[in-house]
């Protein structure tokens, strides 16, 4: 079996691929383990130029590899918090409102891209199966390519990807679209996504583009297919598949079963004094669509006013990004939106909104998952969104929980048992939430059975095997 390279912007410690830091960390890590390899990327530290230089750090785990190198502080400027995170991350999640386009991030962006490409050089074996993660490193196949390496490389864009109209205000947009084209296999979230790269090639690139249709596997009892398509563009030829991204739902359930009789889980049970929970959890980011969601439950409180000093919405949200200034924005916005509406409705004994920003332990956040009666997942856009997954595996299945779940998560398209909202429709989603907030318990059952089957059927192990089976099937580049 080949060897298998996992390039990511940011790599897991050793520890954290253990215990539970996430899911994703841990499915990847199941994968280099099986097959023997590296997982290379930026350790997170900013260092001086010697120390960069000095780089890969490598760390033996059994058959796995860490590698890993720092940045400096002007490549961490211009690539990690300028281009890609003021620029692309904006953009595909459409907000050109809050991108900024600066000619020297984008070059230093290149210029890292080529700089870790080369670092990881080394560290390749003939017939090494490389495997390249996320919007940070769509350059990094091409920088691999122009040294010579002639392995099979694979990347999974883990946000959407945007409609054509979209990305052309990136204006090197013709660049990064040809360097995702020196990939052997492009993974995407969902099928729009896949679309919109189909659009793009086709449209503005003058590409050849082959929608190949569902692809039928041998298994009979396997039926993840998904589109698959074909595209020859930039004097390339290449593949690009749908991968859902999931969770393992049997691990989370039996975790938050655990961790139900907990302190931290008694303590909540405790302040609430019987009334009802409703759960949001998200990284603070504009694209999750916070402020919007306060706005829809306060308008339940407004329009349903029995509701009042009965419902409690608990939003966890720690800051990330901070240095970036739309960060600065939407934090100070959410927190404003809080108070006010704290302030509106709250009692001696009740306050409506617990805005909590610490980070908090993965197994104690599917915990307060199983305790409450909504989870309230509304992003405005979002590739996948696991925490929408994470929410139903914690289920209590004698006694679960609404999923109540964005149309813009690329999750909606799985979990048919979810109330699906628009985020944009504060109206709707206050209905939705009343709704959920009321549902009997037999119709809460089925949901949630409907969409337990949906996360087992294509689980974090079937994302990652299916997406390393494309990939070992492409042929190898001349
Ligand atoms: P994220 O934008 O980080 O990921 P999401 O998928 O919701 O979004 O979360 C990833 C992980 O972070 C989940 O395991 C979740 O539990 C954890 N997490 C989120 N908020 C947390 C908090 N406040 N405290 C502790 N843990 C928290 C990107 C894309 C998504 C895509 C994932 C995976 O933006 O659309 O689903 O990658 O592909």
């Amino acid at each position: 079996m080949a060897r298998l390279i996992v390039v990511s912007n940011r790599v897991a410690t050793p520890t954290e691929t253990k215990g539970s830091a996430g899911g994703l960390a841990v499915g990847v890590f199941g994968a280099l383990k099986d097959a023997g390899g590296v997982w290379f990327g930026w350790s997170g530290d900013v260092v001086s130029e010697t120390v960069a230089n000095a780089g890969p750090t490598l760390v033996q785990e059994g058959a796995v590899t860490f590698a890993t190198v720092g940045l400096t502080k002007k490549d961490y400027d211009q690539y990690y918090r300028g281009f890609s995170n003021a620029t692309l991350w904006p953009v595909f999640h459409y907000r050109n409102d809050l991108a900024r386009y600066e000619r020297d991030e984008y070059a230093g962006y290149r210029r890292v891209n080529a700089w870790l490409a080369h670092k990881l050089i080394k560290l390749i074996e003939p017939d090494d199966i490389i495997w390249v993660h996320d919007y940070h490193l769509i350059p990094f196949a091409e920088a691999l390519r122009g040294e010579g390496v002639r392995n099979r490389i694979g990347f999974f864009l883990h946000i959407p990807f945007p409609s054509p109209q979209v990305l052309q205000t990136i204006p090197p947009h013709d660049e990064l679209v040809k360097s995702l084209c020196c990939y052997d296999l492009l993974g995407f979230q969902t099928r729009n996504d896949q679309q919109a790269f189909h659009d793009y090639v086709a449209r503005e690139a003058h590409g050849v583009v082959r929608e190949l249709g569902l692809k039928h596997r041998q298994d009979k009892q396997d039926n993840h297919s998904e589109h698959e398509g074909e595209i020859e563009a930039y004097g390339r030829k290449l593949r690009t598949g749908v991968y859902r991204i999931g969770v393992f739902p049997d691990e989370i359930a039996e975790q938050a079963a655990r961790y139900e009789s907990r302190q931290h889980v008694l303590d909540l049970k405790q302040s609430l004094e019987g009334r009802k929970l409703i759960m949001s959890v998200d990284r603070l980011d504009y694209s999750k669509g916070l402020v919007e969601r306060f706005h829809a439950f306060e308008q339940l409180l407004e329009h349903s006013p029995e509701w009042r000093g009965k419902v409690t919405l608990v939003q966890i949200a720690p800051p990330t990004r901070s240095d970036v200034a739309s960060y600065k924005v939407i934090r100070e916005e959410l927190e404003r939106e809080a108070g006010r509406i704290n302030g509106r409705y709250s009692g001696l004994d009740y306050t409506p909104i617990r805005y909590l920003s610490q980070q908090y332990d993965r197994w104690k956040l599917m915990s307060l998952f199983r305790e409450s009666q909504i989870g309230y997942v509304t992003p405005l856009h979002d590739g996948m969104n696991l925490v929408a997954k994470e929410y139903v595996a914690a289920q209590n299945p004698d006694d679960p929980g609404v999923l109540v779940l964005s149309i813009f998560a690329g999750a909606a398209a799985e979990l048919s048992g979810a109330l699906l909202v628009n985020p944009h429709d504060a109206a709707g989603m206050s209905e939705a939430l009343e709704r959920a907030l009321s549902m009997p318990l037999a119709e809460r059952k089925a949901r949630y059975e409907t969409n337990m089957e949906a996360l087992r059927h294509n689980d974090l192990g079937v994302w990652r095997d299916r997406f390393l089976s494309d990939l070992a099937s492409v042929p190898q580049p001349r």
